[in-house]
């Protein structure tokens, strides 16, 4: 409908082919010929049968010819009357086409009124209008407002909002809209209303209405310009204990927003409410966003270090929404990354600031090469601005988010920090208020800096990752040593031949003590690479550059803090790995240098399966674990990171094609070779850094109960009792969740006899804490043994579980999906069947999260002929299913082509 497209594309399924999809393109975009000036939205809500009043201030824009329909988007409406100007419409004056409403011959300038009846008891799609756990709530990125009431449904139709909302006083005392309540009273009949009003223009898509009983935290927050602004938690009724942090989070936000880029926030009140039922993490809807309770609830018994440091990071993203997303938009939904890269971009720095820069930068690159590899090599690879798409919601993607964010995160490091602010500055000068596109936001950097970005602006349009290939030659006699590199792209759906990108690629020198050696490159000659500070710009497929005064043994560490989302490869012989690992000034490289060691020792092992023979690997990998366990100088968080093997998924992706069985027995040899190898010394760091005192959450702690958690999960693979007691000890005695679940997961994990009855006692202890279950939920299915696939069979039925749940799907049938691969990629093939099950359960219920599933379909090229074959079976069934929704058609076709 109204979004933008008259390509007449579309596609047909090929083993349903009653079913015909459209395809959106971005270069269809054409204004909306109207103007909506105010917007009055009147509830009176009820389960099965919620009335919406509309009215629309239109007017048509000058350079329309009044030919020109106004049409508007509405899916699920049951339209009761329409009216003009106050006059109803006959059947002549308008239809109802699919997925909305034309109103024809309509005058210049007008109002419309339309009342409409909804179920928000039955929207199970948690889109639009719907309840969860007996509270109203909306979702209306991204063309959720088309659930609720006709109206042109797309970021660049913005308007001033005013909600008046109805419903039973005692059910539902609160009643909350975006922005400010101007009125409220009571109605007879035990009902009452509150109306709202948003000063601020915005796209429907921020729209927001929440009613229900709550608890409520309030507190307060003074701008730097010393207004005072309210702030509000709402939660389910005896939760308020878990909030604090939240609440804390939100001030901290606040202040580094205005401290870092000189943000205040601009209304008076700031409320979030937590839902139990949501598709994704949380949304910023204008001062009322609405989350995920999984990112606001966090105590220490019930949540992690790690679940701590989410909340303040989505606390923190929405926050950060109101000026990158709200106050400047999108024009359309191809432009997505503008508002996703940038605000999460903005809320990894403000972790980083928050927490360690260091330990940061390694798990948001682990995120990258885990998850946006794959898809970037995979049938669902998109450019961070798509050009088309079946479903939108299909693109709320980690190359839309996460490569966005490095996209933005590469500005910061061309143009230094004070550049890339002055360039913010110029991109709210120009478009504060205004829906705008990814090309404004490079031309603000641009004209900002005087920069040129023409090379640059390819991040944008081309997809894949940039593979980057190294190699050095070092001259003794004139003590120089030149790098040269060569970039190339593959070819992805669409998009077989790709230009050079403009890659920053950040280096340093070490020399045979370990120390950083000074940069100095020979003066610029035709075809080198310009060298900045420690930055090498590469710009064309192959650049060489020359260092002067370098001595001899240095040792190049290239791509430090993974300056650009590309894979690098270079030559490292397993000496110089070990250096870089102990010694790299860069901590992401040395983190780098870890886990290249042990890929490279994984991949040889697996070669030596295919060869047959006893497997082993270089005593060099071993000492070197040991010294960086016992580096007094490190940090316990760094050091867990060090320690980590790399996962399947990221092994994955490092090689074209492999058996998976190898690989699994490779990575879990080459643990317990370190485990009993170095088992003593896992054994004292385990012990002094246990803390067996009053819990506490400062720095220090956290990285000691992250170092412990990975010394007791080297020691578990030794299957010994006493580490089994060590364990289970931890469990018992843990006064902190972090502790408790890692215990409870090594347990689950391991062969230790009793493990069903301890998973039985956890359950039990914590079955009203629906946030630890889904932990339990999700240990349970990513037990790597045989007998997992029937437990997680049965347990769709345990009382724990609901299909209704998002977020009890994505612990459940999302974790064996993404983080069991040894069950997932059963040989027999069973895997793969019970996902193409949940699926066809679940379709129906909850379309966006089935896509999210099917998703894990997408590598399937990448394995044996065998299993290639029989996930292609379970993409056909599950192709074949009647009515499939078009988010799953869209992933299961494409991944099919
Ligand atoms: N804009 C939100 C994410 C979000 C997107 C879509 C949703 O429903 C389909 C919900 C939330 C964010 O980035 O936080
Ligand atoms: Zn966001």
């Amino acid at each position: 409908m109204s979004d933008s497209s008259n390509h007449q594309d579309s596609v047909a399924s090929e083993t349903a082919p009653q079913q015909e999809v459209q395809v959106h393109y971005r270069s269809d975009y054409k204004p909306y010929p109207y103007d909506i000036k105010d917007v009055y939205l009147a509830f009176d809500l009820a389960p099965n049968a919620t009335i919406v009043e509309t009215t629309l201030t239109v007017q048509r824009k000058a350079d329309i010819s009044g030919e020109e329909p106004l049409c508007l988007d509405g899916v699920d409406l049951e339209l009761l009357s329409i009216a003009i100007d106050d006059r109803e419409l006959d059947e002549s004056q308008y239809q109802l086409v699919d997925g909305g409403l034309e109103v024809l011959n309509v005058p210049e300038s007008f109002t419309l009124k339309t009342k409409v009846k909804i179920s928000p008891d039955t929207n199970t799609s948690l889109e639009g209008l719907y309840l969860s756990s007996g509270k109203y709530c909306t979702q209306c990125e991204a063309q959720g407002f088309s659930k609720i009431t006709f109206y042109p449904d797309r970021p660049d139709v913005m308007s001033i909002f005013k909600v008046r909302i109805e419903a039973e006083a005692d059910v539902f005392p609160h009643l909350l809209s975006n922005g400010n309540r101007i009125e409220h009273g009571e109605i007879e009949g035990g009902k009452h209303f509150a109306v709202w009003e948003d000063p601020f223009k915005k796209p429907s898509y921020l729209f927001a209405l929440c009613a229900g009983d709550y608890d409520l935290l309030t507190s307060s927050f003074t701008t730097m310009t010393g207004r005072e602004v309210r702030l509000e938690i709402y939660v389910d009724k005896g939760k308020l204990d878990q909030c604090h942090h939240a609440m804390e989070s939100l001030k901290k936000a606040m202040k580094w927003d205005e401290e870092v880029f000189g943000l205040e926030y601009d209304l008076d009140t700031y409320m979030i409410v937590a839902v139990g039922d949501f598709n994704m993490g949380a949304m910023e809807n204008k001062g009322l966003n609405i989350f995920n309770t999984k990112y606001v609830l966090a105590s220490p018994d019930t949540a992690t270090d790690t679940d701590f440091i989410d909340v303040e990071a989505v606390i923190g993203h929405e926050y950060f929404h109101n000026w990158t997303g709200n106050r400047v938009t999108c024009r359309d939904w191809f432009q997505l990354s503008l508002k996703e890269g940038l605000t999460v971009f903005r809320d990894q720095e403000f972790t980083a600031n928050q927490t360690d820069h260091g330990v940061k930068r390694i798990e948001d690159v682990k995120v990258i090469r885990s998850h946006q590899f794959a898809e970037d090599a995979g049938p669902m690879a998109h450019p961070i601005r798509p050009d088309s798409y079946i479903e939108m919601n299909n693109f709320y993607t980690v190359t839309v988010y996460n490569k966005g964010a490095e996209v933005i995160r590469m500005y910061q490091t061309l143009l230094g920090r004070d550049g890339f602010k002055r360039g913010l500055d110029v991109y709210f000068e120009r478009h504060d208020g205004e829906a705008v596109t990814c090309e404004d936001f490079v031309r603000a950097m641009e004209d900002a800096n005087g920069y040129d970005l023409q090379q640059f602006r390819r991040w944008y349009s081309q997809a894949g990752t940039p593979e980057v290939t190294v190699s050095s030659d070092y001259d003794a006699d004139k003590r120089q040593l030149t790098l040269n590199f060569k970039q190339s792209c593959p070819a992805t759906p669409g998009q077989k031949d790709k230009e050079p990108f403009h890659i920053p690629v950040k280096v340093g020198l070490i020399d045979t003590l370990g120390n950083d050696i000074e940069l100095k490159p020979v003066p610029l000659t035709q075809g080198a690479a310009k060298v900045e500070g420690d930055i090498v710009h590469l710009k064309s497929a192959k650049q060489a550059v020359t260092f002067d005064d370098v001595p001899e043994g240095v040792t190049p560490s290239i791509l430090r803090g993974f300056s650009a989302p590309v894979k690098l490869h270079y030559d490292y012989s397993l000496k110089e790995l070990t250096f870089l690992f102990a010694h790299d000034s860069d901590s992401f490289n040395r983190w780098q240098a870890g886990q290249e060691l042990f890929s490279r020792v994984i991949f040889d092992l697996c070669e030596q399966q295919e060869k047959g023979g006893t497997l082993r690997f270089d005593d060099s990998v071993v000492s070197a674990t040991k010294n960086l366990l016992d580096d007094a100088s490190l940090d316990g968080q760094f050091k867990s990171l060090a320690l980590t093997i790399p996962g399947v998924s990221t092994l994955l992706e490092q090689t074209n094609s492999i058996n998976i069985d190898h690989l699994i027995t490779a990575r879990d040899f080459l643990k317990k070779q370190l485990a009993e190898k170095l088992e003593l010394d896992w054994l004292l760091h385990y012990q002094t850094n246990r803390h067996l005192g009053d819990y506490e959450q400062d720095k220090e702690s956290v990285s000691k109960r992250a170092l412990c958690g990975t010394c007791l999960s080297y020691l578990m693979t030794l299957e010994k009792d006493s580490v089994y007691q060590l364990a289970l000890k931890q469990l018992e005695t843990a006064n902190n969740m972090t502790d408790a679940s890692i215990a409870l997961q090594l347990i689950v994990h391991s062969n230790y006899e009793q493990k069903l009855k301890v998973a039985e006692d956890f359950y039990q202890k914590w079955q009203s804490e629906e946030l630890v279950i889904n932990k339990w939920l999700s240990i349970m299915a990513t037990d790597p043994s045989d007998e997992t696939i029937d437990r997680i069979e049965s347990l769709l039925d345990h009382p724990s579980f609901e299909l209704k749940n998002p977020n009890k799907v994505r612990s459940l049938i999302g974790a064996f999906t993404s983080a069991n691969p040894r069950q997932f990629h059963r040989a027999d093939g069973r895997g793969y069947e019970y996902l193409a099950r949940q699926i066809k359960s679940l379709y129906a219920i909850n379309p966006q999260v089935s896509a999210r599933l099917t998703g894990a379909f997408n590598r399937w090229r990448k394995f044996d002929s065998e299993r290639q074959q029989k996930m292609r079976q379970q993409l056909e069934v599950i192709l074949s299913m009647p009515e499939l929704s078009k988010d799953v058609f869209e992933i299961a076709s494409k991944a099919l082509k």
